[in-house]
């Protein structure tokens, strides 16, 4: 059975990041091991969370996890709640890089321009930092420009698109994926390119609702399609069909995210031994 170790926070109520990933990654035949970074009665959608960030305990937990010898196909790192979480999984990464785990950032830090609440231009340096140590980012738009140095378009140009490409190419990684990508023509979709084998691109219809935990649900998805030994492009178009599926199957635009629980049976046909 493929494993996963899941670096992200857990928000206790809205759908996102662990609340995501554990019963995803389950569904497609992942063990799910996990590394809460901090513990938030919601996350930041909701006015007012409480945030108990665990910034102090993470390398004592995370020295434990290899200590006893557990491996990982993969190690994916979502959000983070400030610059000095990401200094303090750094050594883990470098350390599960060095055993072979396969790690995937999704540089979680905004959307639509803007950071999430609570961020700032250190916690932007700090994402950067560990992106260098992944092999696959998975930005969205604003993500992609904030690490690359780029302004923000809405609805981006071709051009502009290649460029971000390109240029979160010259990161050490292997590949990258940015999300999230609007068409003026009424889609929505993903680019992005692999180093050894060029540009893909991917558009479907949009569905008109904005949701938290979308990033994190394709995040989720794309982990397991690329465990269960799809390319990159395929694991993407995957993770952005199931993505569009739930938008369209939640019948309300709320706090709590998507209802993706009755389509995880979609996912089963990914479970491998
Ligand atoms: O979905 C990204 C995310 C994850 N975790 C928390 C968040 C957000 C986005 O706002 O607030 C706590």
């Amino acid at each position: 059975m493929k494993s996963v170790l899941s670096i992200q926070d857990l928000s206790c109520v809205g759908r996102c990041s662990l609340t995501v990933a554990l019963p995803v990654l389950s569904a497609m035949g992942c063990r799910c091991s996990v590394l809460p970074t901090a513990v938030l009665s919601t996350h930041t959608g909701f006015p007012n969370p409480k945030i108990v960030p665990l910034t102090e305990h993470i390398s004592g937990i995370g020295d434990h996890i290899a200590q006893i010898g557990a491996s990982f196909d993969a190690v994916t790192v979502g959000y983070l709640a400030g610059p000095d979480q990401a200094a303090a999984i750094l050594p883990l990464l470098r350390y599960y890089r060095s055993q072979g785990s396969l790690i995937i950032v999704d540089p979680a830090m905004g959307d639509h321009g803007r950071l999430y609440s609570g961020l700032n231009g250190e916690h932007v340096q700090a994402m950067t930092a560990l992106c260098r140590e992944a092999d696959i980012l998975l930005p969205n738009v604003t993500e992609a420009a904030l690490l690359t140095g780029n302004d923000y378009q809405e609805v981006p140009e071709e051009d502009y698109l290649s460029a971000l490409t390109e240029a979160a190419l010259q990161l050490p990684g292997s590949a990258v994926v940015i999300t999230g990508v609007s068409g003026k023509d009424g889609t929505i979709g993903f680019c992005g390119a692999e180093k050894h084998t060029g540009p893909f691109s991917y558009r479907t219809e949009v569905v008109p609702k904005q949701f938290h935990g979308t990033g994190d649900l394709f995040a989720a998805v794309f982990t397991g399609a690329v465990l269960a030994g799809r390319s990159v492009c395929q694991a993407a178009t995957a993770a952005a069909d199931f993505v569009r599926t739930c938008v369209a199957g939640t019948p309300n635009v709320t706090p709590y995210g998507v209802e993706f629980e009755r389509q995880l049976p979609q996912l089963i046909s990914f479970f491998q031994d």
